[in-house]
């Protein structure tokens, strides 16, 4: 059994590089598989099935094609894409999983989570995340006109765009902390923890929990592969694609 994550694509008609090395995962990495973990923020944004562009169909026709070759995909939710109903994504084959989500695989235990509810010094986006779930404000948000959803995406896209992640004023206050880690090592007793959201990819030893932090996808696409003998976390781009020029002074561009 072959697993792969992957989190944090940030999928729209916009980002056509980023497109590109999800049409190489989906047709030469994800098929090697059997199963296929999307630990959320798959899409940009999310404003309602239907309002869902021509772009965000064809992903989701492509996962609907990908699990009728028997291979089992799931998905859970991201902070900008948690509005796609648990009805949209069956109707694609794909499954939904709740946000702490607990898996044995290749003899382990596994914590599946977006990561968003770890980095509990953003007290900002906890308290918007706490307003935006809310199932009436979610209704609401759902049933009002497209020209106002779309408002509001356009403001939340546009919002420092390309401000280096590095660089923003939050930065510290946005990764996971200690003591949030800690205290779902104490609940759930993890061999293994995976998640994305902060775009800061790599390998953490908590006492005896692994945790792996899937990155983002820009001029690399990036994945964790999971058998039971290998465990690889890793990065590949398109020979096409310029050099990245984020590497270039040691830090890491996007956002979260
Ligand atoms: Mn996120």
């Amino acid at each position: 059994m072959r697993s792969f994550f992957i989190s944090d694509l940030h999928l729209s008609a916009q980002n056509q590089p980023v497109n590109a090395l999800f049409q190489h995962f989906l047709s030469e990495i994800a098929p090697t598989g059997q199963q296929l973990f999307i630990l959320g923020d798959f899409f940009e944004y999310w404003l309602g099935t239907d309002i869902m562009d021509e772009f965000q169909r064809s992903c989701l026709e492509q996962l609907r094609q990908l699990s009728q070759k028997g291979i089992a995909i799931y998905f859970l939710y991201g902070n900008r894409d948690f509005l796609i109903s648990q009805s949209t994504l069956a109707h694609y084959g794909i499954r939904l999983l709740p946000d702490i989500s607990l898996h044995t695989l290749a003899g382990k235990k596994i914590l599946l989570c977006h990561g968003d509810h770890l980095c509990t010094l953003d007290i900002q986006y906890q308290r918007y995340k706490k307003l935006a779930r809310n199932p009436l404000i979610k209704w609401l948000f759902l049933h009002s006109t497209q020209k106002f959803r779309h408002k509001l995406a356009s403001k939340i896209h546009n919002k420092n765009p390309h401000t280096a992640e590095a660089e923003r004023p939050d930065y510290a206050l946005a990764d996971a902390t200690e003591e949030a880690i800690l205290k779902e090592i104490k609940t759930h007793q993890p061999d293994l923890i995976i998640h994305g959201h902060t775009h800061r990819m790599g390998l953490h030893w908590h006492t005896h929990s692994l945790r792996v932090v899937l990155g983002d996808w820009h001029q690399y696409g990036n994945y964790l592969m999971l058998t039971q003998d290998d465990m690889v976390l890793k990065s590949f781009r398109l020979a096409a694609l310029p050099h990245p020029p984020h590497l270039q002074n040691g830090k890491m561009d996007g956002k979260s």
